[in-house]
């Protein structure tokens, strides 16, 4: 069988005594692709735009995942006293390799901190800060452990997402920031209860999901709730 491949953007830090960096990619990802038939390949973090060329030509479908805020200044706002730790050569790495994608007109998902770069790519704005969209809204940095849902979401009628998961969904949340502005061709198909942007698809760009909560890390639970969304994103990567 023929098992499309997956990149994921890697994560970076650094590791040890000698602060070495690292090009990360965490287990609950890998092994929900795997789960859905997939293949996960690393795309390590890097400038080199011929290189990253080469990275999205070897995938048939990119998943930028969860990891830090992304600078401000990339969607035109002054640092907030509440946003957190950003690293803008991260952040334009990940836009160039959303635009290559888009380019190659390969399947484009993301998940958390991937949904917020993908609408900041596309022209929009987040709020730096969860409280900064309003006073009624929920705890979206839940204290329990990462495979327990917290919160509910409402899906969309007529959405990918709908279709895979059902109108109502109860869902995990490590988020601090939100979109506000949605980008160019990007809709909303997932709201919390406080209205709140928990999805994302485009009508101008059909293969593109991407979620606010962190729906890999539900491969640790012995019944996989969130497996419906890896699958469709393998599928939709095996055209
Ligand atoms: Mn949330």
């Amino acid at each position: 069988m023929e098992r499309p491949v997956i990149g994921i953007l890697a994560s970076k830090y650094t590791f040890g005594k000698w602060n070495l960096l690292q090009h990360g990619l965490g287990d609950n990802y890998v092994r929900s692709i795997e789960e859905a038939g997939g293949l996960a390949m690393i795309i390590p973090h890097g400038t080199d735009e011929e290189l990253l060329t080469d990275y999205v030509e070897c995938c048939d479908g990119i998943l930028v995942p969860g990891g830090i805020d992304v600078d401000p200044v990339l969607f035109g706002e002054e640092r907030h006293e509440l946003c957190g730790e950003s690293d803008m050569e991260y952040d334009l790495f990940q836009i160039s390799v959303i635009q290559k994608t888009i380019a190659a007109g390969k399947p484009l998902f993301g998940i958390c901190r991937g949904l917020q770069v993908i609408n900041v790519a596309f022209g929009g704005t987040l709020y730096q800060d969860i409280s900064l969209a309003g006073d009624n809204v929920l705890g979206h940095v839940q204290p329990q452990y990462r495979n327990v849902a917290t919160h509910k979401v409402t899906i969309a009628d007529d959405s990918m997402l709908q279709m895979l998961l059902g109108e109502e969904l109860e869902v995990n949340s490590f988020h601090h920031q939100v979109i506000h502005e949605l980008g160019r061709g990007l809709k909303a198909v997932a709201w919390a209860e406080d209205g709140l942007i928990e999805g994302i698809e485009s009508d101008v760009y059909p293969n593109l999901l991407a979620v606010q909560w962190h729906p890999e890390n539900f491969i640790m639970n012995k019944e996989d709730v969130m497996l419906p969304f890896f699958v469709k994103l393998v599928a939709l990567s095996s055209k």
